[in-house]
């Protein structure tokens, strides 16, 4: 592509103020080389930006279209420091350190003068270092921006953007070990004050590189604190370094990626002085239930991580199956999957009827034609156990009363074309397992509750404990996978989209790539 290529079109209005009509903008001599300069367009118009880009190519100026790797100066108007590098991150750019991140004021300093200005402390957009001072109403003072910025940054993941591009993972790492540990020991204080600290750094669109970068932010606790503290001088944390040697951690940490295998299970085994999932497997005197017969039948291909291209495959079978007895259902992804995620530890499915009536018969239709075909390799249904008018459940992390079923799939991997092999070598292919088994899960829902069902069922996990918490607390509304109650009205509020549900609790919409706290 032609870099230097001009802008497309430039609004008849402006060239009639006296520009000159657009010429490729090659033809402009580059006369400061040093300066490859992009613009960014957000709240700025697409119209603004031609003509600025114009304006600075007449100028002398290298102004990329483009963001590439040769662009040394971001210039922004409008957009704080965060925003600027909220942007980045979504434009997937890693090290934001490499650009000079401008305001506009800079540039049009460049074009008033004729050549480049320094890009002084007050064109530069930045956080740590304090230029501006901006009223507390809350602390009655004057408090350098950098806290204020700090200070807005909400406790709840509702309320805030969280993308999979994780500039903190280091910290966030350790501090999922922490609350694990803190889960195998059943401490849901400690877990959740690491799961709320790990989801906040998620959504930073910076990297902590000093301890004043996390001044005034909420969910970081002493604990915390300390760990990030030492990541930071030490580049790892002691205490994370324990609990990843500890035994009895370990041997949690294997039982428990076991299907059907959870913190009671695992409990138990350990005080038999079992460590690891080969000792389990061999104690024949232990009674396993059905779904941990399956959990180790076909352990291998559940513990590793399901694709996004299996879940396409998959998805493909859910929708086929649904469709020859309903065809007009609403075959959802949901889980990690509708969140941008490119692998899961299983696939999470919510089918609707859009249509009248309700058929109660569609999951165990689907089960029994995947059985017929030979696909089915474990299953486990649940009959709903919903009950009309009934009020949303206060619990945070209650199971939801949908009709559902937790299966395991077979999924045949495409086959290699063996026809131009021997037959020795036909009969050992024959023999090599052709398929993988899968971790579906199928959720029914009436088409009245299926936003709410979406919502939940989409996650993450702690985005939906936030949701809840943030309905409680500060709407005084319950809200579950089938629901949202209005308690001081004490009317339940209906919802026909996510975003519905969203304006209900009064939030901004947050889009489902942008929940994976
Ligand atoms: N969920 C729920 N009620 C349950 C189980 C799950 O509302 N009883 C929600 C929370 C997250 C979402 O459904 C999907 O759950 P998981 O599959 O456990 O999580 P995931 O985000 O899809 O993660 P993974 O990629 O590991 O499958
Ligand atoms: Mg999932």
């Amino acid at each position: 592509m032609d870099r230097f290529k001009a802008p497309a079109a430039i609004p008849q209005r402006k060239r009639q103020k006296g520009l000159h009509s657009p010429k490729p903008s090659c033809s402009y001599e580059i006369k400061f080389s040093n300066f490859v300069i992009f613009i960014m367009q957000r709240k700025m118009g697409m119209t603004r930006r031609m003509f600025l880009m114009e304006l600075g190519r007449r100028k002398g100026f290298r102004v990329e279209s483009e963001l590439s790797d040769s662009v040394t100066h971001i210039v922004a108007e409008n957009n704080s420091y965060l925003e600027v590098l909220d942007w980045l991150k979504g434009q997937a750019v890693r090290d934001s350190s490499k650009f000079e991140l401008l305001d506009i004021s800079w540039f049009t300093a460049c074009m008033e003068a004729g050549r480049p200005v320094d890009s002084e402390m007050k064109y530069r957009l930045m956080v740590r270092q304090i230029l501006q001072c901006e009223y507390s109403d809350i602390q009655n003072e004057w408090l350098p921006k950098t806290a204020f910025i700090a200070t807005k940054v909400s406790q709840y993941s509702c309320q805030r953007k969280t993308t999979l591009n994780n500039y903190n993972k280091k910290f966030t790492d350790a501090f999922e070990v922490m609350a694990e540990n803190y889960e195998f020991k059943e401490n849901e204080i400690f877990c959740l004050e690491f799961l709320r600290a790990a989801s906040l750094l998620k959504s930073l669109p910076f990297s902590v590189t000093s301890m004043k970068d996390i001044q005034g932010l909420p969910c970081v606790g002493d604990q915390v604190r300390d760990i990030i503290e030492e990541i930071i001088e030490e580049g790892e944390s002691s205490r994370v370094k324990e609990v990843l040697n500890d035994e009895r951690y370990k041997a949690f940490k294997q039982f428990t990626s076991i299907f059907g295998v959870g913190v009671k299970t695992s409990e138990k085994w350990y005080r038999m002085g079992l460590r690891t999932v080969e000792e389990v497997k061999a104690d024949k005197t232990l009674k396993l239930s059905k779904m941990q017969k399956a959990g180790f039948l076909y352990y291998e291909d559940l513990v590793s991580c399901v694709s996004k291209a299996e879940a396409d495959a998959v998805s493909l079978i859910v929708k086929n199956t649904v469709c020859t007895f309903l065809p007009d259902a609403l075959v959802t992804i949901t889980g990690g999957f509708r969140r941008g995620k490119n692998i899961g530890h299983d696939i999470d499915f919510l089918i609707t009827n859009p249509g009248p009536g309700e058929d109660d018969e569609l999951l165990h239709k689907v089960i029994d034609s995947w059985k017929k075909q030979g696909l089915l390799l474990y299953c486990d249904v649940i009959e709903s156990t919903f009950v009309k008018e009934q009020l949303p459940s206060r619990k945070v992390d209650a199971m939801d009363h949908f009709q559902k079923c937790f299966a395991i799939l077979k999924l045949y991997q495409p086959r290699v074309d063996n026809s131009t092999c021997n037959t020795s070598k036909k009969l050992e292919m024959a023999e090599v397992k052709d398929w993988k088994a899968i971790r579906v899960d199928l959720v029914i829902t009436p088409f009245e509750q299926y936003s709410y069902a979406l919502l939940g069922w989409t996650g993450s996990r702690q985005f939906g404990r936030d949701l809840r918490r943030y309905a409680a607390r500060e709407r005084k509304m319950i809200l579950d996978n089938h629901a949202l109650y209005d308690r001081r009205k004490r009317i339940f509020l209906k919802a026909g989209s996510e975003e519905e549900i969203f304006a209900h609790l009064g939030l901004d919409y947050v889009e489902p790539w942008e929940r994976n706290a």
